[in-house]
Formats: structure tokens, C-alpha cells, sequence
């Protein structure tokens, strides 16, 4: 089948248009390369085509999306720093270029639209383990622009018909996350300065923790959301479904590249939750989503990918 992947050059999409590519489907990728890069398709071979443009361009995401039976919305301005600094043009991309691709997919009759949501709609809901009937409580433009996004997806489900499924992801790690900002995932900043001889810095105590879900299984919840049937309109959890704190992540990055006992340590950043633990019942029952890689499995696997690829 025809699939389209906005976002398909960056860390996810690019992941997931791997997956798409090897079980046959011919991939289109819609990516401005702002953050995606050409190299992330090279594995993909001439089975993914890539339009260079934005989901911001109703125009382009209508071309690309031509054929398609599926579509995949990965696309988004990830940082939730830009959201802050710039709300009216993270907006357009973020919401609009959802809303965007909701139009496309009735436009060219898609069946289905799998929606890249995020763990920050529920901003510092402390009833944990989250479920996704939890209360939203958006902390950012980047979760108000996620959580309204995903409104739009489940009420086309309802006005038009059109199939679509939200994914909450939650803290992603894996090959190809770029660790170049101070917002970028903790994981790829680890260990980009473990292999680079350099000290990591814990911003408190290292006792905050996350739900840290490794790509392969994201993956694996796409694919899932992509074909079961009777899923339409609903919102899902993805996420590894246990908690690591920093010094525990620290601990196995050490044993797996070596550095100092104890990594730097510096004043906790501003708004950051504590803790963060998903409930992925609802993901395992409907969509038979089982994450396979645990956390220190997933580190090993990136480490190793890291070293390859310098
Ligand atoms: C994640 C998402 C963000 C948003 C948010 C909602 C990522 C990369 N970010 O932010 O987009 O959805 O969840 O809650 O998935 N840290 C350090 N040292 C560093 C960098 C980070 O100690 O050099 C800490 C940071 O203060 C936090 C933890 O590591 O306590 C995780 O940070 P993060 O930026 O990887 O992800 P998070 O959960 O803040």
C-alpha cells in the first residue's frame, strides 16, 4: 500500500518509514528538512520518496498525500522552547499542519490518519500511572497545540468518517535523535558527551523519572494503529509503561561507555515534572502494542549505533 509520512526524515518518522519500507508499502515522506535529514531515508533506498515541504502548505500536504491509503502525521516544531519563544509560527505548523492533513487525507479519501500526539497534554497531572482519560493539563504551547490537534483528529473521525488514532508518546529515545540543543532528549545528550570524553549534567537531584520508550517500539505501536480495525476516534498511550530516574540512567550509560562515578550536577529546570509514568492497558488491549525492548536493552542498541555511525 501507498503510505505517507510527514515528518518521515526525522528521528520517528524516519524510524517508522524503516519499518514501512521492509514490509513492503511504498513510503512517500513530506519533510522541510528544518530538523529532518536526507541521510535518515538513505536505509530506506528508493522505496521512500521525499517531498521537501511543509505541513504548513495545504497545497503540498494535498500532493503528497495522492495515493495514499495511510498517513502517518509525524511533522511537528518538537521543541517546546521555540513553542514558548514563538507561539503564532509553531502554531501553524503544529496545528495547522495537523489540520492540514486532516483536510489531505479526506481530500484524496484516505482510509486512515495515525496522529503523533505527546505525554505533554497531561503536563503535571500527578495521578500516575497516566491514563488517557487523565485531565489534560497543557503546560506550553507546544501541549495546547498537541492536545488541540488531536481534538481535531478525533472529531473528523466523527463529522467525516475518516479513520484516525492518536498516539501519546512519551519519553522516545533511539538512533537518530539529535542531541544538538539543550532540549533535546536526555538520553541522545547523554550519550553524545559519554562518547565524546565529556561530563553529563543532572539538572537537580536525579531523582526525577520518566517513562523512556525506545523507537523500535513506537515503531511497533504504529504499525499496530495503522491496520487494527475498531480503534477509530481513540487516543493511546505509547511508552515503555516503567520508571527510570537520571542517576539510574546515568548508572547504565556508564557501564555501557564508561566515564565518571558521578556526572555533574546543576539547579533543577524550570517546570520540570517530576515524575512521568504512562498506563499503556489501553495501547496492550486494543491495539496489541507489547513494548519489546526494555530501557537498558534499548541504551545498549544506541550506543552501538552511535559508535557505527562515527
Ligand atoms: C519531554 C519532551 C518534551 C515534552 C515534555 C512534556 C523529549 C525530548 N521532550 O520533556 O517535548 O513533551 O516531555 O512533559 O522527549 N535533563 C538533564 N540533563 C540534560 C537534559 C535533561 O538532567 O542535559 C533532565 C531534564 O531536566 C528532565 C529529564 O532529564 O528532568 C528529561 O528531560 P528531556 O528534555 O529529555 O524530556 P522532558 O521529559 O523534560
Amino acid at each position: 500500500m501507498r503510505v505517507l509520512v510527514t515528518g518521515g526524515a526525522g528521528f520517528i518518522g524516519s524510524n517508522l518509514v524503516d519499518a514501512l519500507v521492509a514490509r513492503g508499502d511504498e513510503v512517500v515522506v513530506l519533510d522541510d528538512l528544518s530538523t529532518g535529514k536526507r541521510e535518515n531515508l538513505a536505509a530506506a533506498g528508493d522505496r521512500a520518496r521525499l517531498i521537501v515541504g511543509s505541513v504548513a502548505d495545504a497545497e503540498a500536504v494535498e500532493a503528497a498525500a495522492a495515493g495514499c491509503e495511510l498517513i502517518y502525521h509525524e511533522a511537528a516544531i518538537a521543541s517546546v522552547q521555540r513553542t514558548v519563544e514563538t507561539p503564532l509560527d509553531t502554531n501553524l505548523v503544529n496545528l495547522g499542519g495537523t489540520l492540514n492533513v486532516l483536510e489531505a487525507a479526506r481530500a484524496v479519501g484516505a482510509r486512515r490518519v495515525v496522529f503523533a500526539g505527546s505525554a505533554a497534554t497531561y503536563g503535571d497531572n500527578p495521578d500516575m500511572p497516566l491514563r488517557e482519560t487523565a485531565t489534560p493539563r497543557p503546560l506550553s504551547p507546544y501541549a495546547i497545540e498537541k492536545l488541540a490537534s488531536e481534538q481535531y483528529v478525533r472529531v473528523w473521525a466523527e463529522l467525516f468518517g475518516l479513520e484516525t488514532v492518536t498516539l501519546r508518546y512519551f519519553n522516545v529515545f533511539g538512533p537518530r535523535q539529535d542531541p544538538g540543543s539543550p532540549y533535546s532528549g536526555v538520553i541522545s545528550i547523554f550519550v553524545d558527551r559519554l562518547l565524546r570524553g565529556q561530563v553529563p549534567t543532572i539538572f537537580g537531584d536525579g531523582g526525577q523519572t520518566r517513562d523512556f520508550v525506545y523507537v523500535a517500539d513506537v515503531v511497533q505501536a504504529n504499525l499496530l494503529a495503522g491496520t487494527q480495525p475498531g480503534i477509530s476516534g481513540r487516543v493511546f498511550n505509547i511508552a515503555g509503561g516503567g520508571q527510570t530516574s537520571l542517576l539510574e540512567l546515568y548508572g547504565h550509560l556508564r557501564d555501557l561507555i564508561g566515564g565518571p562515578e558521578r556526572p555533574a550536577f546543576a539547579e533543577a529546570r524550570a517546570g520540570d515534572i517530576r515524575h512521568s509514568l504512562a498506563d499503556i492497558a489501553a495501547a496492550r488491549a486494543a491495539l496489541g502494542y507489547a513494548p519489546s525492548v526494555p530501557v537498558a536493552v534499548g541504551l545498549s542498541r544506541l550506543v552501538d549505533a552511535v559508535r557505527a555511525s562515527r
